[in-house]
């Protein structure tokens, strides 16, 4: 079971393993640790995504290794490197509401996977025998009520929703409302990710967090910040700004499948400091999975099938 799906993450890694986490390891297989060598290191890791303070502090730890330990020997060096990634990320742990329906409020830019994910964490809890609600409160177009919409007709899933362009707070309201007296135990809102640099959806973000609060004591439990995996380092961008204006729970990295740029999952936990609850390996209903650190660091650096690429 471990095996299988440390190759479902393996694949899913495989174009960014074989873009910049592929030279670390032709660097690790040289055996002159000389100074430039830490350097030329050090560079590869920040164009690996992993992010410029993220690198200094895991070559600074893989130096102190290699000292102490006199190695090497590279299968040393990227089995001490794995350790250390691994190490520097902390396990998630969803939280529920003690009473009465859990919501889960996704947010992220247009694009990133917001709705898909809905969907796939919808489709996870009706698997452990929840009763789910979805809100679309991405009011913008009405494409994506549409798109909400046929999930839930998919799944079975009840969507409350609103005309095109009404306040998404109403819908929030609503859909809080039925998830109480429809004794939901989970209720997930999609919201609008259009123009996040605005200060517009950061308004109506912070509406519905204090609509559903308003509701529903301690709503929402928790807030998922959508990042698509292929957008690099504008991701770790995005989580910045979204923490800093609505405050964020937990990243849930979508579309990690077929990303070159999957390595930013390690800079948004290095540099912010965030958990990443699930990641997204495909479009359909099943494929979101827990974010499994060990699978993740191996699907980036392991040895096999990269050289050269
Ligand atoms: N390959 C892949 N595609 C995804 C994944 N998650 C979302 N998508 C696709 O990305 C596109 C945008 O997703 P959507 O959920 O509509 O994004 P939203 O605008 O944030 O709601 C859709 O075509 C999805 O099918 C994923 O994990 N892997
Ligand atoms: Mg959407």
């Amino acid at each position: 079971m471990q095996a299988m799906q440390e190759n479902t993450w393996r694949k899913s890694l495989d174009r960014t393993r074989r873009s910049a986490f592929g030279q670390i390891l032709s660097f690790l297989g040289q055996s002159d640790l000389s100074p430039d060598y830490w350097d030329n290191l050090e560079a590869v890791l920040v164009q690996s995504d992993l992010g410029p303070q993220a690198s200094q502090r895991v070559l600074a730890d893989l130096r102190l290794f290699a000292s102490k330990e006199g190695v090497i020997k590279r299968e040393d060096l990227q089995s001490a490197l794995q350790d250390l990634l691994i190490e520097s990320i902390e396990p998630y742990q969803p939280v529920f509401a003690d009473a009465g329906p859990t919501v889960i409020l996704l947010a992220g830019v247009n694009g990133s996977g917001k709705t898909t994910t809905a969907a796939r964490l919808g489709y996870r809890y009706q698997l452990q025998g929840k009763r789910v609600l979805f809100a679309a409160a991405d009011t913008y177009r009405a494409a994506a009520v549409d798109q909400l919409q046929v999930w839930g007709d998919r799944l079975g899933i009840e969507v409350i929703s609103g005309e095109p362009g009404s306040d998404p707070g109403a819908v929030v309201y609503s859909a809080s409302e039925a998830a109480k007296s429809r004794e939901a135990e989970i209720l997930l809102i999609d919201t609008s990710g259009r123009m996040h640099t605005s200060h517009n959806l950061m308004a109506e973000l912070e509406k519905v967090h204090r609509v559903c609060t308003r509701v529903i004591s301690g709503a929402p439990h928790q807030t998922y910040l959508v990042i698509d995996a292929t957008t690099g380092q504008n991701g770790l961008s995005q989580a910045r700004f979204f923490t800093e204006q609505i405050g964020v729970d937990a990243v849930i990295l979508a579309k990690l499948d077929g990303s070159a740029r999957g390595g930013v999952g390690l800079a948004i936990v290095q540099e912010l400091g965030l958990p990443i609850a699930y990641v997204g390996l495909g479009e359909k209903k099943e494929d979101l999975l827990d974010f499994n650190p060990t699978a993740y660091i191996k699907g980036l650096i392991s040895s096999s099938r990269i050289e050269n690429c």
